[in-house]
């Protein structure tokens, strides 16, 4: 298989500074070496250019921060992961916050009509810029692609909406906001909160997704937010919390989806290595991503 890996340096989804160094981070920690170990031929296409904003404008209460440039990054993206799709290789877009997944799925959009989506995340990422308690961008895109929220991201790069909701699972859920649980419960959204993974155990939860979205989806996207990961493992996150999927659990959820066969896009957000224990959590990353392609113990 032949995987394009692009970086996207994007800190303005939300407030903390570093992860716009996530990139960086995964790369030093050895994904390159170790894809190619597994024998795929390995494009590194370097970042994406994120425009730079005045702080003092960052900081101010604004219900859509740094929409215009969030928006020309996800432009961009789209672009970039449209082309890489073109050329017949995978897509591998490392974060940079969430809010890049609204480019990601833009540009995949334009090669799936029933594209499906595992969202691994401790949030749901479905607020618009009335329901958001942060009015941070990095909150929103999964809201976003289903069509919900400023047209001026919807509307992105064509095809609104980008995704059904019967076409997402959402993974490792615990930290939902009022306006997202009803958006969950309005369309109908299948979702695996830290409930459901503790009580059924991560096989049977990974068994019932890859199951759910076989037969409907003609391309699967991972969105992996290693914030869905615990603290305790993924310590280099701006939003962690409490009570999250284990880095076990998650090695054994990729080495399921690698089994299915059926992820034609991925993408790994919200490293941030000032907020990391010595690049923990790109190495982490990293390693599932090892699963993800198929690294196998023995
Ligand atoms: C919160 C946090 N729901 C918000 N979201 C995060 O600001 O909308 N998503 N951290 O990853
Ligand atoms: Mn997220
Ligand atoms: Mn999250
Ligand atoms: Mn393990």
């Amino acid at each position: 298989k032949n995987i394009s890996i692009i970086g996207v340096p994007m800190d303005l989804g939300q407030l903390r500074r570093g992860v716009d160094m996530g990139p960086s981070a995964i790369r030093y920690a050895g994904i390159v070496e170790r894809l190619e170990d597994l024998n795929y031929n390995i494009e590194d296409l370097g970042d994406i250019v994120i425009g730079r904003v005045d702080r003092k404008g960052i900081q101010e209460n604004n219900s859509l921060r740094n929409l215009k440039e969030v928006a020309l990054a996800s432009e961009k993206l789209a672009k970039e992961v449209d082309n890489t799709i073109s050329r017949k290789r995978f897509p591998l877009v490392f974060g940079g916050d969430h809010s890049i997944a609204i480019g990601t799925l833009a540009g995949l959009s334009k090669h799936y009509n029933n594209l499906g989506v595992i969202w691994y995340d401790a949030h749901g990422d479905l607020n618009t810029s009335e329901t958001s308690p942060s009015g941070n961008i990095h909150g929103m895109p999964l809201a976003v692609s289903l069509g919900i929220g400023d047209s001026r991201l919807t509307e992105l790069y064509g095809n609104n909406p980008k995704i059904k909701p019967e076409n997402i699972v959402i993974i490792g859920a615990r930290s939902l906001d009022d306006g997202e649980k009803k958006l969950i419960k309005e369309l109908g959204i299948k979702v695996y909160t830290m409930h459901e993974i503790d009580r059924l155990g991560m096989t049977k939860v990974m068994e019932e997704s890859i199951e759910y979205l076989k037969d409907r989806t003609d391309g699967v996207h991972l969105s992996l937010d290693l914030d869905g990961l615990d603290p305790h493992d993924a310590p280099g996150v701006g939003t962690p919390v409490l009570g999250g999927i284990s880095y076990r659990e998650s090695h054994l959820a990729m080495e399921m989806l690698e089994e299915s066969k059926f992820i034609t896009s991925a993408e790994f957000v919200e490293v941030n290595p000032i907020l990391d224990d010595k690049n923990k959590t790109a190495s982490v990353a990293v390693a599932l991503m090892g699963s993800l392609f198929g690294e196998k113990l023995i």
